[in-house]
């Protein structure tokens, strides 16, 4: 990328003279388009306000706080074309959580949704003002920008100005918040979706994860207008309403997690998948028996991803014909990867490690010790352990840190979560250890039943008879507990260390 570079001029103004105004650009589920010109138009008054009426410099933090909509993205735009430095955040957090999140970023202003503001306004107290968006308060954002030309000129930024902080609560529940440049911002859309995706201007995205974690904001905003496509925005929806819309907005990417492909196969809309091109899988592991029965039940065959907030998107993943189902896939065109022992030296085939990565994004956390932690020479360690074949295929072991070891045995979480969501009668299920006495841990299972089904000793014993048939009979749960739901951060990721503190309690 050239040394001056901003991210939002590549993204709508070069898109608007490449793909033309009036290309779609963001659709609603209610039939309502934005088109390339618009957006520009929108964004250019947001940054018009930001700078006119409330001051706004490059370098000032902007907090976002909204659900997927075509606002969210204007304002994603506009605060990048001032300079600013964009601070999404996840709308479903709480007034102590914002407030955490404020300190540690420090933002001039807050961009927020009306719908939300009571959490937003209790958090920032008088420390910074809080804008409203799409309430019918004069002072408004959607009033202010009206009243503006919509013409702009773009702040000159380097390519390596900070341009997002995205903070990350990982599965651990402490946030921290990773920066990324305004050249990272086009690197994953250059290298995950140029390569795996190749999108066109006629894709339609479209997909489940807010743009608040990096997964969506690739996925529904970046990867769209860096290729001209456009992209279906919806607020909260279920697995099956996202189906759905996707299928009424003639979407062809979809971008969800596994655990919705499984929800609306449950609930028997598969068909409203297949006129898909590419269905994305990521934000969790996704186990083969799920690519299997989507591939069965649409003939889609899903593109598998890991990525990180640390390293902003998808580093491995495989399409067409390079899918091998139960592998993840190889590293993504641009980046490396490996696998670390304990002390950082580099394992060979079929030895199960750390995952590694290097590559064009990679980890910068703000003012966090946990830097050491997740950069080791040079190398970006994710937190995952992963075993790669010697053709370089990754295949998910678990999270490092759910690994079971139980009477010397090494058991991977997720396998067992794999065999246990065969049975036709679970939902959802997460699988952590137990500390025991006797076996130093035993696999304890977490199990959302799908509706009508009730649990008992009887269900218990059957799903442990049942995971005996599908793996290794010294891997089955030796506890299993019904649960009505699986604690999730708010980005949707499994946070197996409640699971882990609710069993020490
Ligand atoms: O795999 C993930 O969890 C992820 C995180 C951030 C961005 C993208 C992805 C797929």
């Amino acid at each position: 990328y050239p040394e001056r570079l901003n991210a939002a001029t590549v993204l709508i103004d070069d898109a608007v003279a490449k793909f033309g105004a009036e290309s779609p650009a963001l659709l609603a589920p209610d039939g309502t388009v934005q088109s390339y010109g618009e957006l520009l138009t929108r964004s250019n008054q947001v940054a018009q306000v930001l700078v006119e009426d409330f001051g706004i410099v490059p370098g000032n933090r902007v907090m976002l706080r909204a659900p997927n909509n075509a606002w969210l993205v204007a304002c994603w735009l506009g605060v990048l074309k001032a300079g600013a430095v964009v601070v999404t955040t996840m709308p479903a957090l709480r007034a102590p959580e914002i407030a955490k999140l404020a300190q540690l970023t420090k933002p001039a202003l807050m961009l927020c949704d009306h719908r939300f503001l009571d959490d937003a306004r209790d958090a920032a107290g008088s420390s910074y003002p809080v804008v409203a968006v799409g309430s019918q308060d004069p002072a408004d954002l959607v009033a202010l920008s009206g009243s503006r030309s919509g013409e702009f000129a773009n702040v000159d930024t380097a390519a390596d100005d900070v341009a997002l902080l995205g903070p990350t609560s990982g599965t651990t529940g402490v946030p921290k918040i990773t920066m990324h440049f305004h050249r990272d911002i086009l690197a994953n859309a250059d290298t995950f979706a140029r390569h795996i995706l190749a999108p066109t201007p006629d894709d339609v995205f479209a997909g489940s994860p807010p743009l608040a974690f990096t997964f969506g904001l690739g996925g529904l905003v970046v990867f769209p207008l860096r290729f001209g496509a456009s992209t279906l925005l919806t607020e909260r929806t279920t697995p099956v309403e996202l189906a759905q819309f996707s299928h009424d907005a003639g979407a062809t990417i979809l971008f969800t997690a596994p655990t919705a492909y499984r929800a609306i196969l449950k609930e028997g809309k598969a068909e409203l998948l297949r006129p898909l091109r590419i269905a994305v899988s990521a934000g969790e592991h996704l186990p083969a028996a799920t690519w299997e029965a989507v591939k069965d039940a649409t003939g889609l065959e899903l593109i598998d991803g890991i990525g990180s907030t640390e390293l902003l998107h998808v580093f491995i993943s495989a399409a067409g014909a390079d899918i091998r189902p139960g592998t993840t896939g190889t590293a993504v065109p641009g980046y490396r990867a490996t696998i670390l022992d304990l002390d950082g030296n580099e394992l060979g085939p079929d030895e199960v490690g750390r995952l590694a990565v290097i590559g064009p994004t990679g980890c910068r956390y703000l003012d966090d010790e946990r830097q050491h932690a997740y950069v080791s020479n040079g190398w970006n360690v994710t937190g995952d352990t992963f075993v790669r074949d010697a053709d370089g295929y990754f295949t998910y072991q678990a999270r490092s840190d759910n690994m079971i070891i139980s009477s010397g045995y090494n058991i991977g979480g997720p396998e067992v979560e794999e065999a246990i969501i065969q049975h036709p009668d679970v939902m959802e299920t997460a699988v952590v250890a137990r500390p025991d006495e006797h076996r130093g841990s035993v696999v304890c299972a977490f199990v959302v039943l799908v509706d009508g089904v009730t649990g008992s000793p009887e269900k218990a014993k059957e799903l442990q008879d049942f995971v005996k048939t599908v793996i290794a009979p010294y891997k089955y749960p030796r506890e299993v507990r019904f649960v009505d739901e699986l604690p999730r951060n708010p980005s949707g990721k499994l946070q197996h260390f409640k699971l882990r503190e609710a069993l020490a309690q």
